[in-house]
């Protein structure tokens, strides 16, 4: 007897510089069988799709085309990468207005097609909109994932790595708390191959400040990031689809987490086919305590400048 496989689907809703490049990355891996993007600009969507599509010979089998919310219908994973950028003389919390009010119109759309989905949200800021694309959606917390700290925790790991000349997969470090100007490094936990690592205050605030601001010196360079943020959902997508019980930083619903409650933020996370499965619950030193709830105030008054 013929056995039918079913397709898996992974929905990419914004196909700007994160959205094409992570639909990209998801298809050079064949991470899925079937890459479907959406986008309010469906030309731009139409000739990204089309533009894989003609790498097909030289890549794999992985069907991309551009659709609409219709298409969320049999995804395994609907990543949401739509926003939109500062506008000159726009305060940061007319922005956040904005993009809260376009992720909260994408969810409501998707989850009008789609019910068992996983919902991966990057859009920034991204632990702020989590929360709004949870508590639109109405699904369970484990099913609405933000990219959280995955990428910086990355980079972290890259300089650490750079510094003690070692691959960064074998440095072993977290950066956890909001995507931004607040988070937290875990220096007292961060190790190399089992050995702790011993530096100087000095470059220890060095290697904090460039983990944190890598992102507004690559904007600075090039307009945008995209690589390595497309990476970490490639990289999140596969511990679900794997179901690979992976642990990764990623942005969940916190219920006394070192006493922070009802924010989401990058916390070390179990992640599988179920999305995120459990909380790991990291040692922290005291300052580190006081920065994470620090950054934990933050992140809640942000969300209910927009939720309540
Ligand atoms: P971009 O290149 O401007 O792309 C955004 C896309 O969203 C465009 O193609 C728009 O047409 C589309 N869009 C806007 N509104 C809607 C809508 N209502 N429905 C459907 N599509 C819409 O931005 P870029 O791709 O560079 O960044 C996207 C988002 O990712 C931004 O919010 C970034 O700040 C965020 N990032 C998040 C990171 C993370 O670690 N979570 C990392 C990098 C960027």
């Amino acid at each position: 007897m013929q056995t039918i496989v079913k397709p898996r689907r992974i929905a990419v809703v914004g196909a700007g510089a994160v959205g094409s490049t992570t639909a990209y990355t998801l298809f050079l891996r064949e991470r899925a069988t079937e890459i479907v993007l959406v986008d309010n600009n469906t030309d731009k969507a139409r000739g990204e799709a089309l533009d894989m599509q003609h790498g097909r010979p030289f890549a794999g089998g992985v069907k991309v085309w551009s659709g609409d919310y219709r298409d969320c219908q049999d995804a395994d994973i609907v990543i949401v990468t739509a926003g939109v950028s500062q506008q000159p003389g726009e305060t940061r919390q007319a922005l956040l207005a904005r993009n809260a009010t376009i992720v909260q119109h994408i969810v409501q759309e998707v989850t009008r097609y789609n019910e068992t989905g996983i919902l991966l949200i990057a859009t920034n800021p991204v632990d702020v909109l989590s929360y709004v694309a949870w508590r639109t959606s109405g699904w369970p917390t484990q099913r609405v994932i933000g990219s959280g700290t995955v990428l910086d925790s990355a980079r972290f790991r890259h300089l650490l790595g750079e510094h003690f000349a070692v691959d960064p997969r074998s440095v072993h470090a977290h950066v956890i708390g909001e995507h931004g100007d607040t988070e937290v490094p875990v220096w007292s936990t961060t190790n190399v191959a089992g050995v702790p690592v011993e530096l100087p205050g000095t470059q220890k605030a060095d290697i904090s400040a460039k983990t944190r601001d890598a992102a507004y010196d690559i904007i600075m360079a090039k307009g945008h990031t995209s690589y390595a943020i497309a990476l970490a959902l490639d990289r999140i997508c596969a511990a679900i689809l794997h179901d690979e019980h992976a642990v990764l930083n990623v942005s969940t619903l916190l219920s006394d987490y070192h006493g922070v409650s009802d924010v989401y933020m990058g916390v070390p996370c179990v992640v599988g086919r179920q999305g995120v499965e459990r909380v790991v619950t990291l040692p922290l030193a005291d300052a580190e305590l006081r920065n994470f709830r620090h950054s934990a105030q933050t992140l809640a008054a942000r969300i209910r400048s927009v939720t309540s």
